[in-house]
Order: structure tokens, then sequence, then C-alpha cells
């Protein structure tokens, strides 16, 4: 059926939107096996590093005695400072009340205590189903890093058991501080150096390659600092050049580059600590001219950095734009990076990841984003209807797809 009426498209755009299953290509949680690691429940949400940074905002307390606190006398204070003494409008504060009111919990009742019990009485199979369903979220991937050791030991015992849940390898440590890592390196059975020879290079790409394969990674992934270049001679660069895009391009996965994180600058906040400046884009011009068959993705931190790499995409192939990352995590800024993307690139990126870092933060983050990206896309078809030309149904179905799921897949070649 062609849609040529505005109301009907509005409606069609946003039923579209709630019935999509989007396959969330970049978070932190883990599947059931992975124990403690999958975080859940309404004293993590209320611990979120954006919440703590948050809190801080109002609180007088030493950081040092906040970290000493328990979970649930963290939780406390957050819910008592953010939530009753002060109302709770920030993205995140109301992130909260959207995953309890999508749980069918008395949001009006302020009652935290309830809220706990709700959780308690819940097994985390059956709460994983769950949240899944009502965030609409097909698969996600998690963000694996084999320098974690309570990760790493899950991987080399019992490893992932859950379908719904990919692997991607992020490799940090390897990147950002090898002269302390290549140690840890060496104590797994890699015979690396310090310095960047022909026999280091070689054992770096067997660990990469090793772990790819242990966690059917779809894509290797790092963040980086707004200082990041290439080329360069350093550490960093040359691991990228000699080590990740040669194995990247031999396994036929993407390079995702998170750029723009400024680590700890309060290193007292730890995980609350970072902060963001704005990047070098030449440096993603210079990978994706410099090595046109390998496919790069990038987000960057920066709401500056923007425009430019959703330039940058119309001159690169191998370069798929994603998410709005953490600080861009904001409605006011998806909103407006989603349309400036539209513009310019039309369908060709992927919009939003949900970066969760709780399980049931995908409730919040996809129910918002989804909310704001269908207002968009209403807003992009109810121009080009105005030229006379017509969607169908079946067309806003294919899109959206396209956007939440197949662009993905079909970057990766799967
Ligand atoms: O968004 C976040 O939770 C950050 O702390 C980071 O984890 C970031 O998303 C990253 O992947 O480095
Ligand atoms: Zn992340």
């Amino acid at each position: 059926m062609n849609i040529t009426d505005k109301k009907i498209l509005k409606e069609i755009v946003h039923k579209q939107m709630e019935n999509l299953e989007v396959t969330d290509m970049h978070t932190h949680i883990y599947s059931e096996s992975f124990n403690e690691l999958l975080l859940w429940g309404i004293d993590e949400l209320l611990t979120y590093h954006y919440l703590v940074a948050e809190y801080f905002r109002y609180s007088t307390m030493d950081y040092a005695d906040f970290k000493q606190l328990s979970k649930r006398d963290q939780a406390d204070l957050i819910w008592d400072t953010l939530f009753i003494k002060h109302s709770p409008v920030s993205e995140a504060q109301r992130g909260v009340l959207t995953v309890l009111s999508k749980l069918g919990l008395d949001v009006a009742s302020r009652d935290l205590e309830s809220y706990r019990n709700y959780f308690d009485n819940m097994s985390t199979s059956d709460y994983i189903d769950q949240v899944f369903k009502i965030a609409g979220v097909k698969e996600v991937v998690m963000t694996n890093d084999p320098f974690d050791t309570s990760e790493k030991q899950i991987w080399e015992t019992v490893g992932n058991n859950d379908e719904r849940f990919k692997g991607a390898l992020r490799i940090d440590p390897l990147l950002n501080q090898y002269d302390l890592q290549y140690l840890q390196l060496q104590k797994w059975g890699y015979d690396v150096d310090f310095s960047l020879n022909r026999r280091t290079i070689e054992e770096i790409k067997r660990f990469l390659k090793d772990w790819i394969k242990k966690i059917g990674a779809l894509y290797m992934a790092v963040s980086l600092p707004p200082s990041f270049t290439m080329p360069e001679d350093s550490t960093r660069s040359k691991i990228v050049e000699q080590c990740i895009i040669p194995i990247c391009r031999e396994l036929n996965i993407p390079f995702s580059m998170m750029i723009g994180v400024n680590k700890l600058v309060n290193y007292e906040l730890g995980l609350a600590g970072d902060s963001l400046g704005k990047s070098n884009i030449q440096v993603v011009e210079y990978l994706c001219r410099t090595y046109p068959e390998n496919k790069f993705m990038v987000t960057m931190l920066s709401k500056e950095n923007q425009h430019e790499l959703a330039i940058t995409a119309r001159k690169f192939r191998n370069l798929m734009i994603f998410g709005c990352w953490w600080f861009l995590n904001n409605p006011s800024i998806v909103e407006d990076m989603t349309r400036m993307r539209l513009e310019t690139l039309g369908l060709s990126m992927i919009p939003q990841h949900s970066d969760a870092r709780v399980l049931d933060q995908l409730i919040y983050k996809w129910t918002h984003s989804r909310k704001i990206i269908a207002n968009v896309l209403v807003d992009k078809y109810s121009d080009i209807l105005e030229s006379g030309w017509h969607v169908t149904e079946e067309e806003i179905e294919r899109d959206v797809e396209d956007l939440f799921v197949n662009n993905f897949w079909k970057f990766l070649g799967k």
C-alpha cells in the first residue's frame, strides 16, 4: 500500500520501529555463563557510573568513603540524592524510571524496597528473556576483554552459552599500554618482547587469532584518546598497522575504533572519571584510504567530530559509522546526529547501539532511542512525500531493518 498521508505515515513508522527487533552491536553485558560479570537489578542500575558521576555533583562525601560502601548502600545514597532530593530529569536518571515503568513497577510509589523485592524473586535466565522481549532486542554484541582475569577464566572454562550474545575482541590494553601488557602476554605463552621485532609481531598476531577464534569475535575493538594519530612512530601505530590490520584482513572482520575518550581525568571517580576531547578525523581517513581492503567501524565521542565523521563515510565505503556513544546518548544529541547522518548518508549507517552495562538498561536505552529516531524518520519520509514520492509499508520495514540489523551484518559480510 502506498502511503500518501502524513498521519498514516507517522503511525506506520512508529509501529515498525516499535515492533523491530534490533541487533545491539555494542554493549557491555554478558550471557548467564559469565556469572557475576552479568550485572542486573535495581542496585546495579542505580550505581551505573553515569549516575555515580551525577551523584557527586551534589554530594560532598569523600570519593574513597563512597567506594568503600556496599553496592546497596551506594544505591541508597544515589536514590536519595538523585531521585528523592532532586527530580530525576537527566537522561541516566530518567532511564531508571523507564526501566521500572516498562517492567510494570509502580514508579509513583518511589518505594526502593519494593523494587528490590521484585528483582530478588527473579531468576537470571527468565530475566534475560524478559528484558530482551521488552527492549525489542534480538541479539547483542558483548565487549570481551581477555586482559580481564575473571572474564578470561570464563572463556577458558565454560565459555558463552547463549547464541543471543555475540563476541567482540576488545584490545585496549594491548594498544594503549603495551609497555606493561607484553609481560602478561609472555605469561600466557606468547614469545613477545618489549621491542616490536619480527618474532613479537608474529606472536601478537597469534594471540589475536587465538582469541578471535576462542570467542567467535565478530570484530576487534578499541577505545582511543583524542590524541590518537596515525601513522606515527609509536608502539600503538605499529601494532595497528602490523598486527591488527593484517589479522582483520585475513579473517575478514572489521576493526572498530571508538575515538575520543580521555581516560581518568578524575581518577578518583574510576569508571565515572573519563571525559572526552575532539579527535583527529585524519586518522580515520588515513586508515580507510591506506587499507581499502579492510573494514572500519568508527564512532567518535565528541559532538564536534560528528559532521566530519559522516562526511568521511561518504568518501570511504569501507567505513561504517555507528551509534551515539556515551556522552552523546542524550535525546537532543541523538536527534541532531540522526538527522545529520540521514541527510548526509541516507540509510547507510548504524544509528545507534546501547552501550548497556547493566542488562536492564537495554530497556531504557532502546525505548528512548527508538522514539527519537522514529520521529526523525517520519520527518524524512514526510519531506519526500511532499515531492510526490510514495513509500510503502514494506519499504519502511525494509529501511528500519537495514538501519538496526542488516547494515551491521552486511558490513560484516555475514
Ligand atoms: O559508555 C560507557 O559505559 C563507557 O564507560 C565505556 O565503556 C565505553 O562505552 C567503551 O566502550 O569504552
Ligand atoms: Zn562501550
